[in-house]
């Protein structure tokens, strides 16, 4: 299977970090394809951010070959409803995937983010995803999204600090990382807390392979149709939706001549 790993911020060094981790956990036969996006912000910092990554996000699973099932590596999970309409194939957000991870090993997690700013997006997706019982608390580390890009920074004694002090307060037994860059620090922090540290780019990984596995696409009764047909203006008027794309048309046609066939 064919997974496509779509970094919605266009900092190309943090996309080759999500790659080796989510290839660090993917199954025999699954290929992972990891791309930046080509316009918006270097880094996803707050609501303007993340509204304007969402076309970025768009061109990455409208363009190139299609996918078994993409993940939107960024833990606002950015366009991930409208994602879900464009294409049948599964779609994930690391920060979903992180935080279902998080309540099948523990009763009771906390998020460790970066902006103080930013916490209230992760806040806003603990509801939406009826996370409510599980996350005790989301906690910020002040740290920019791009000081996790550098080596050099002490970014990750700053976040072991927050998980220790979430450990210590929140009557917590996980962690769900809360930033696609911390994604290669989860060794470090289990080494120092010896609890189930949660990265929401693996978690994606193997969830987009159940799914997969599974045989189950994105439904398209009800909200996550296709996007009707219709005229777009301005910037956007190449976006104009124009339907059920022919890939998925193709694509239905081969389940119904399966099914026909029984094969
Ligand atoms: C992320 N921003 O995972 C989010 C984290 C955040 O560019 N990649 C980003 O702070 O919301």
């Amino acid at each position: 299977m064919l997974i496509k790993l779509i970094n919605p911020n266009t900092t190309t060094s943090m996309t080759e970090a999500m790659r080796v981790a989510a290839c660090s956990v993917a199954a025999q036969g699954t290929e992972i394809v990891a791309t930046t996006s080509r316009s918006g912000a270097a880094s996803i910092e707050g609501h303007y951010d993340e509204a304007l990554s969402i076309i970025g996000l768009v061109d990455e699973i409208q363009d190139g070959a299609a996918a078994d099932a993409y993940i939107i590596a960024c833990f606002g999970d950015p366009g991930l409803l409208a994602a879900r309409e464009i294409t049948a194939a599964p779609v994930l957000g690391i920060a979903e995937a992180a935080m279902h991870a998080a309540s099948f090993v523990a009763t009771g997690f906390s998020v460790v983010t970066t902006l103080e700013r930013t916490r209230v997006i992760a806040e806003h997706l603990v509801r939406n995803y009826g996370m409510e019982h599980h996350c005790r608390r989301v906690r910020a580390t002040e740290l920019p999204v791009l000081e996790l890009d550098r080596p050099e920074s002490s970014a990750r004694e700053i976040i072991l600090a927050e998980c220790r002090a979430a450990l210590d307060e929140d009557n917590v037994g996980a962690i769900v990382l809360g930033c696609a860059g911390m994604t290669g620090l989860v060794a470090f922090l289990e080494d120092r807390l010896q609890i189930p540290i949660i990265d929401g780019v693996t978690a994606a990984v193997k969830f987009a392979e159940a799914l997969v596995g599974m045989g189950l696409r994105t439904s398209k009764h009800g909200d996550l149709a296709y996007p009707l047909p219709k005229t777009y203006a301005g910037k956007l008027a190449s976006y104009a939706p124009r339907g059920q794309p022919q890939s998925a048309k193709r694509f239905e046609k081969s389940l119904e001549v399966n099914a026909r066939w029984n094969v």
